[in-house]
Order: structure tokens, then sequence, then C-alpha cells
């Protein structure tokens, strides 16, 4: 038992920076990849992020970052338990991961199951994407990588790619992350339209919109919906919480991190928080613009980010559906002869529009709770002005609340993007 906290196993303690050397030592990988002796070796907690330690480690040969998790929400305090086999999904995660967009995440050294502690490669000079895009910096890259991420991730872990007894052990091998999934259902789905302790906003320039979503009832039935998804649909492996705090970036170099989310659940989450996330990012920017650092032109690029997330990621999952459908949906037989290959292509048509529409929810979903609720973003947290920050998260809640609520308007991305601008300009 851990003094405070969840019961944890025998053996399980906190690293530190004095102890992590030592332990760090008797992993093969790990001492390699830091050459020389520990004694050599410098340690420095650096983790900022609402659950977990993180260490970076440097050595003479090279680095690595370690991810411990602590059994309760580090941001909360002890007062809130959280398990630490999240550090298991995690690492499956990653392997899952690995497998299908090789490249595309951190390499994995070492994982001890009884510390849940994670070691990885270190991502140098990368940082976190958030980070750079509120200093207005473009990541050409991040596109085609996050698309193909999404792409291969959701696509090879369905029931277009895999057999049925597959999918449902791989289901199975997730399906306990319950703890993890349930922040979500109550941060994200729940408590943003209630009161509810945990939430915060901009006070008091926010108190109204906060009050009206509360008294929103076709908001709080969206939303509604959009959980029961969320409870029900096992598409496929979710990263889990994609957003740009789970993205390390260079100039041309992308790499998904923190999957401890992950479980089976509907795609749309996780295309809907890449594309919440740069929207909010787009709402903040005026937040940040000063004279001699107008941001206009760097809002055209996130928009345009937007666009490409969506229109990419649907091009490469109808290609992976066309040349790479193994699974035990959509049977071959039925589809090869006769009316059979239109058919499909009509279906798949429906299926994409389906999804975007979900994405779309989903998307909205989030902007809300990062505005509304417990979690919040740097993107608008870090705008020093309360009414110029209060400003900011109007324009998005409102965008957010169409977006939830009149989904018959945006059938395609660049309604969305059209809808920003506008929601940029109407208040
Ligand atoms: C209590 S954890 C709050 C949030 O941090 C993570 O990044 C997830 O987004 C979660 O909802
Ligand atoms: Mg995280």
């Amino acid at each position: 038992m851990a003094d405070k906290g969840l019961p944890v196993p025998e053996g399980y303690a906190p690293k530190d920076e004095d102890s992590l050397p030592a332990y760090l030592a008797g992993a093969p990988a790990v001492a390699a990849r830091l050459g020389g002796a520990q004694a050599d070796w410098r340690v420095r907690e650096v983790g900022d992020g609402n659950l977990n330690l993180v260490f970076i480690v440097d050595g003479p040969a090279g680095g690595v970052a370690v991810k411990q998790a602590l059994p309760y929400v580090r941001l909360v305090g002890e007062s809130w338990p959280l398990p630490l086999s999240r550090a298991h999904f995690e690492q499956m995660a990653l392997a899952t991961q690995a497998k299908h967009a090789p490249g595309l995440v951190p390499e994995v050294l070492h994982y001890d199951e009884t510390l849940a502690l994670i070691v990885m490669e270190l991502l140098r000079p990368h940082i976190i994407m958030r980070q750079g895009m509120i200093k207005a910096i473009r990541y050409p890259d991040f596109v085609e990588a996050i698309t193909d991420f999404m792409a291969r991730t959701l696509f090879h872990t369905s029931d277009l790619a895999l057999p049925a007894d597959e999918k449902k052990a791989a289901i199975a091998a997730f399906c306990g992350n319950t703890a993890l999934c349930k922040i979500t259902e109550d941060l994200i789905f729940t408590e943003p339209y209630m009161i509810a302790e945990n939430n915060r906003w901009t006070t008091p320039q926010l108190d109204g919109i906060a009050h009206e979503f509360r008294e929103d009832g076709a908001l709080k039935v969206a939303v509604s919906r959009l959980k029961l998804k969320f409870l029900s649909e096992a598409q496929a492996l979710l990263h889990g919480d994609l957003h740009t705090g789970s993205v390390m970036v260079t100039e041309s170099d992308t790499r998904v991190i923190d999957p401890e989310f992950a479980f089976y659940g509907p795609m749309g989450f996780d295309i809907g928080a890449v594309i919440a996330n740069l929207l909010i990012n787009y709402f903040s920017q005026d937040g940040h613009a000063k004279p001699g650092d107008p941001r206009e032109d760097y809002q055209t690029w996130v928009l345009e980010a937007v666009e490409g997330c969506w229109n990419e990621f649907r091009r490469k999952f109808l290609a992976l559906w066309r040349d790479r459908a193994a699974g035990d949906a959509y049977p071959h037989i039925l589809f090869t002869a006769g009316a059979g290959p239109e058919a499909l292509r009509a279906e798949q048509e429906v299926y994409m529009d389906r999804l975007f529409a979900d994405s779309i929810g989903f998307a909205a979903a989030k902007m809300i709770r990062r505005i509304l609720g417990l979690a919040h973003n740097i993107d608008l947290e870090w705008i020093e002005d309360p009414g110029a920050r209060a400003l900011c998260e109007t324009r998005c809640l409102r965008l957010a609340r169409d977006l939830m609520v009149n989904t018959e308007n945006y059938r395609s991305i660049e309604a969305v993007t059209a809808a920003a601008r506008k929601a940029r300009d109407a208040y």
C-alpha cells in the first residue's frame, strides 16, 4: 500500500532525481543509450502535464525520457486516486502505434509494470507542439504526419482491417482502462454542462455563457449523444487524448506521445481532438497578437491545417480501405462483382460523412471542456489580460455550440473553417 491514494503493488515507489540513476543502471538498453557510468547521468524532473512524473536523463552518449505514473492525479493531488495500470495501457498502445505508424511515436526502451514506469527515446530537439503554436511557429510536416498517424492507427485496428476474433481480443486487452475513460466521460461530456466542483472559467466575463450552456437543452442532448458514442462504439484503438500537448515537433519531425487514455472507442474522438486543439489555438492567437507581432497569417496557416487534417485523413483512410481491407466488416465476397464495387464506393462516402460528423461533434465537446471544465489549455491560459482571454474564449464557445447543435450546417471541413472565421468577426 502507498501511504496515500490508491493501493499500489508491493515494490512500487515514485522515483526521484536521486533514486532514478541506480534504477536505470539495471536496465541494459537504457544504460547503453546513456553511456558512461551512473555517476555521469544528469536527471531533471520536467513533468508539467496533469497526471505523471516525467524525467529527462542525460548521459555522455545520449538521453532518455522516463515517465512514471503516480497513484493519483498530479494536477489535483492525492485526493483524486488514479490507477497505475494506465502505464500498462500506454505501453501497449505505443507498441500498437509503432507497428502501424512506425516513426511517428517514441521508441520504448524499457517498461516496468510494478513501477508503472516507461523509458523512451528522448525526443530532442523536439518541443511540445502547443508551446510552439503559442509562439506562432509553423509545422509544415504536421498535417502529413498526424493524418498518417490517425489513418493508419484507426484503420488497422478497426473491423475494416481486423478479423472479428482479433478485434475482440484487442478490445478486451484495453477495456480495463476504465478509470481514464471515466475522466473523459466526466470532464468532457458531463461536468461542463452542470455545476461541478472541478469546473472553472474566466470569471466574471464567462459567467453568463457558462450559465447559458447549463440551461441549454439542445446542447445537453447533443453532448449526451456524443457521450453515448464514446461509451458504446468500439470502432478502433484510440490514442484517447490527441491534443497538441500530446504531439512533439520540430519543423520537420512529428511524434505522438502519451497514449495513456487509449481504448477502443469511436474514431471521431481522436480526429475531433486534433481539430479542436487547432481551433482553440486559432482563437487564442488574437490574445497573443501585439503591435509588431500580428498573428493573422498564422491564423490562416492554422485553418489550413484544420482543413488538411480532415481532407488528408479522409484520403488516406479511404486508400487503406481500398488496398488493405482484410477485416470482417463489408466482406470482400459481397462487393467484388456486379453492382458490388459501386455500392461499396457509395457506402464508403456515407461512412466518411458519418465519421466527419462524429469528429466535428467531438471537436466541439473538446473546445467547450477546455474553457468551462477542469483542465484548460495554455493557448488560452497564457493570455494575461482576462478581458482579451474571455473574448477569444467566447468566440470559441459560440462556434463550438453551433458545431454541436446545428450539425446540418457543417457537412464539410471548409464549412467549419468558414464558421471559425465568422465567429472571430462576430463576437
Ligand atoms: C484529470 S486529467 C485532465 C485531463 O488531462 C489529460 O490531458 C486529459 O485531457 C484529461 O482530460
Ligand atoms: Mg497526456
